[in-house]
């Protein structure tokens, strides 16, 4: 089948070839990039909602629910969950993770996880690939779900444009977002397990750290690309300020579901209103695009580079004769590209 007819029955909602060019993105398939280049003009329509935390806080269960309540509001949802420190994929493995019954044979849901790729850039391309791939085929919510409690999770979920962190009581430490460090990612903080008595513990501490003032830092990136426009820090959204909400929940049975699903919609209004949603986009495809150009440029350096300079290089690192900066010099000098 040809990759135009594929995107084209895509674009009218067929099932089988969402799967298909999602396979096509995970396996970094020939045919991939002409696809994305077909479906991109159709991205932009969906909500991504990132969902994030510590592993067993309950973010499968809260993805549940909140793909019912979508359901429920006749809304089109698709989850991706996220796995880096799993190298398996396809479906099975978090799929069982994802306890979705409820929602399986229903065509207005669809599921997929994703694991490692060998490196976190290979995943987190991946991941923005199939987040394309599901606005184009015009989910309204897309719900993306990543475990783990370090720096892979936080790349991932900062591509999301509203991003909830999941927290839950009895796990060993109050709050597990200040030792992972994401604290400064979270537009809403859930505190799911909310029958246990301690998980009033975990609000407080959260709402006094939050209290403390914590900068968001997601749309506050740093590009060097658009530093050499001289444009460093156009993300300075207008209006009010964003009020990061704590909310209690117990996923397992949809206890304040309905108030997430209202502080998600406030937050997507507020991101429209202070026009920070356009600029959280542009931080995110800018991202990608120096990202991009950094990959690119090693390749071709490295396809161009002669083997016997780069043992010579190396070589001269060991022996202390070259720094590794005046080693790039050289390479770059070698392949044509000295500034
Ligand atoms: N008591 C209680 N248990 C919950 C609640 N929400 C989830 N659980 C349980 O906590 C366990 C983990 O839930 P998951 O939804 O799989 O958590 P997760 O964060 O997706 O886990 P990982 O994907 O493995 O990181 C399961 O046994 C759930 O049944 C809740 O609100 N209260
Ligand atoms: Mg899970």
């Amino acid at each position: 089948m040809s990759i135009q007819t594929l995107t084209d029955q895509l674009l009218s909602g067929h099932r089988r070839s969402l799967a298909r060019l999602i396979t096509y993105v995970e396996n970094d398939h020939p045919d991939a990039a002409e696809a994305l280049e077909r479906l991109y003009p159709h991205t932009g329509q969906a909500h991504l909602i990132g969902i994030t935390g510590a592993p067993g806080t309950g973010k499968s269960s809260l993805v549940n629910q909140l793909a019912q309540a979508y359901r429920r509001r006749e809304q089109r949802v698709a989850v991706l969950a996220v796995d880096p420190t799993s190298p398996f994929s396809g479906g099975a493995i978090l799929g069982d993770r994802i306890r979705m019954t409820e929602l399986t044979g229903d065509p207005g849901v669809f599921i997929r996880s994703m694991a490692s790729r060998g490196s976190l850039g290979g995943l987190a391309r991946a991941v923005g690939d199939a987040l394309k791939v599901l606005d184009a085929a015009g989910f309204d919510k897309i719900l993306l779900e990543t475990v783990g409690a370090g720096q892979s999770e936080v790349e991932i979920a900062k591509t999301a444009q509203t991003v909830i962190v999941v927290e839950a009581p009895g796990l060993g430490d109050d709050v597990q977002a200040i030792k992972a460090g994401i604290l400064e990612i979270a537009d809403i903080f859930v505190v799911n397990k909310a029958d246990r008595p301690e998980a009033k513990r975990t609000a407080a501490a959260l709402k006094m750290m939050l209290e403390l003032g914590h900068a968001p830092a997601h749309h506050l990136l740093r590009h060097s690309l658009l530093a050499s426009l001289d444009q460093t820090s156009p993300y300075e959204a207008a209006g009010p300020a964003w009020t990061i909400p704590v909310l209690p929940t117990v996923a397992i049975n949809g206890q304040g579901l309905d108030e997430v699903v209202a502080a998600i919609e406030q937050h997507r209004q507020h991101l429209l209103d202070s026009g920070e949603l356009a600029l959280r986009d542009r931080a995110r495809l800018i991202d990608e695009l120096e990202t991009t150009l950094q990959s690119e440029l090693m390749r071709q350096v490295i396809a161009r580079l002669p083997a016997d300079v780069l043992a010579e290089m190396v070589a001269r690192l060991d022996d202390r004769s070259l720094t590794p900066q005046a080693a790039a010099q050289k390479i770059l000098a070698a392949v044509g590209l000295a500034g």
